[in-house]
């Protein structure tokens, strides 16, 4: 039987993961892992169990893994991009002392960990076109240091120590539960917001710039069925290219009107998201994880609109 700990289970992909294992492993099976000030609230908090579990306090975490006898850890503990990029410290204290912190309770109690990389762990320098799995990884924002890193390290505790580490590089994730919180993709689930309350949406980035998306079923997915994956599929570990669409903001925005017809939307550049936007892949190649653990979405450009736009309808 798995016991679980999800760390940061009230943010964006954490909120629904923790819900997600909770339907396959049972509620008392998945410790909802929260931050002081981001307590679980609702539906999370009463489905199974929760504890305060900071990633910057190795002594809090041990006694968490412990307690419950865990043997899986989705560590989502992050600061994204944008974020990182105006607290490049604290990005490095959450993302990396805070793994390393992980990893070492990881190799004690025996405990497989999840902690996910990023399309942001590739720069400028990085064939844009069809990423490869294997390229170049020199990112210039302290996101991507931190996220070349994770998987730097993850792997070493892999090989050294025989830690069962696992991860994708998700690409931006969109979702109609808990919005992202200073991402550089963010824009994708903010534009939904504005179709569905009927505001004109204004873009930071701009026309032309196309990065990888994902809707949130897919991620929990990709997620979940890597740590499921037989072992000795693996060639890769940390962490997998994977991918379900590309777009651009006209290509959202034109997705977005074959639902809301007279929907308007205009431009107004953030410098920083597009300089971010701009070095991040057009489009992955994520073959290896088709290949190595049967990854497949489920969710195209237009099937994901119509049911984020439902969905928000239903709920605003
Ligand atoms: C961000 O925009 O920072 C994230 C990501 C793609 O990792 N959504």
């Amino acid at each position: 039987m798995k016991k679980i700990l999800v760390i940061g289970a009230t943010g964006q992909i954490g909120s629904e993961l923790t819900m997600e294992l909770r339907q396959r492993y049972g509620g008392a099976n998945v410790v909802a892992g929260y931050i002081q000030g981001a307590e679980p609230k609702g539906e999370l908090r009463e489905s199974g169990p929760m504890e305060l579990a900071d990633v910057t306090d190795a002594n809090v975490l041990a006694q968490v893994v412990k307690a419950h006898q865990i043997d899986t850890i989705y560590n989502l503990a992050a600061l994204l991009s944008v974020v990182a990029e105006n607290k490049p410290k604290l990005a490095w204290k959450i993302g990396i002392d805070g793994l390393w912190n992980v990893l070492e309770v990881a190799r004690e109690a025996g405990c497989a960990v999840f902690t996910p990389s990023s399309i942001g762990s590739f720069g400028a320098s990085t064939p844009h076109v069809m990423t490869p799995q294997d390229t170049v990884q020199r990112p210039r924002t302290m996101y991507g240091v931190t996220k070349v890193t994770t998987e730097l390290l993850s792997d070493y505790y892999s090989l050294k120590y025989g830690v069962d580490t696992r991860s994708v590089r998700f690409p931006g994730i969109i979702s109609n539960v808990t919005p992202p919180g200073g991402g550089t993709t963010d824009y994708a689930v903010d534009i939904y917001y504005s179709a569905v309350r009927g505001e004109d949406f204004v873009c930071p980035i701009q026309a032309g710039t196309y990065m990888d998306m994902m809707y949130m079923p897919d991620a929990l997915h990709a997620a979940i069925s890597l740590m499921e994956a037989d072992p000795t599929r693996l060639i890769h570990r940390n962490g997998f290219n994977v991918t379900a669409m590309s777009f651009d903001p006209e290509g959202i925005y034109a997705a977005i009107r074959k639902v809301v017809p007279d929907f308007k939307m205009s431009y107004q550049v953030d410098p920083l998201k597009q300089s971010i936007a701009s070095s991040w892949p057009d489009s992955l190649d994520d073959s290896c994880a088709r290949n190595e653990c049967d990854w497949k979405p489920q969710y195209d450009l237009d099937k994901m609109t119509v049911d984020m736009i439902e969905k928000l309808k239903a709920r605003l």
